[in-house]
């Protein structure tokens, strides 16, 4: 059964190129509900253990880098069958293969520094929420 949570992160690269505006109204729009809403920049030591599950990957060390190269906005969104529909939302990783109208297709301009991040299931959605707020973050 899916839950109707997912998590989502703007990454360093959306939001040096001003698109934190853009695509909080997409997803309103997409018709998710902002439950939790963070603007931070992680440290080194959070965004390894952020992407921990990709530490054997051969772009680990850059995406780390990256992700700890400036602000994010980290939330958690509602919605009926929200990780599925958010992935859909974002379109593909790569966004030169991602779907006309997608975020990621509209504003990130690299597999790397690909604009957003979505939870790929249930359980990571609620790590992933857990790894930035607490109860009295998120509504
Ligand atoms: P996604 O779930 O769409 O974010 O994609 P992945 O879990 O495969 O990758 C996680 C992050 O690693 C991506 F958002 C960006 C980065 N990445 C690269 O930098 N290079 C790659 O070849 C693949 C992913």
């Amino acid at each position: 059964m899916s839950t109707n949570r997912t998590f989502t992160m703007i990454k360093p690269d959306a939001v040096a190129n001003g698109h934190i505006g853009n695509i909080l109204n997409d997803i309103n729009t997409a018709g998710f509900k902002i439950i939790g809403l963070k603007y931070m920049k992680l440290s080194k030591e959070q965004a390894h253990a952020f992407y921990a599950v990709h530490s054997e990957r051969g772009f680990f060390n850059d995406l780390v880098s990256f992700m700890s190269s400036g602000p994010i906005v980290a939330a958690i969104l509602e919605k009926d069958n929200a990780v599925e529909d958010f992935r859909k939302l974002i379109g593909a990783t790569n966004p030169a293969e991602a779907a006309e109208g997608t975020i990621r297709k509209k504003y990130a301009k690299s597999i790397d520094a690909n604009a957003v991040h979505g939870s790929d299931s249930d359980e990571n959605a609620q790590i992933e929420g857990n790894f930035f707020f607490s109860q009295f973050e998120r509504f």
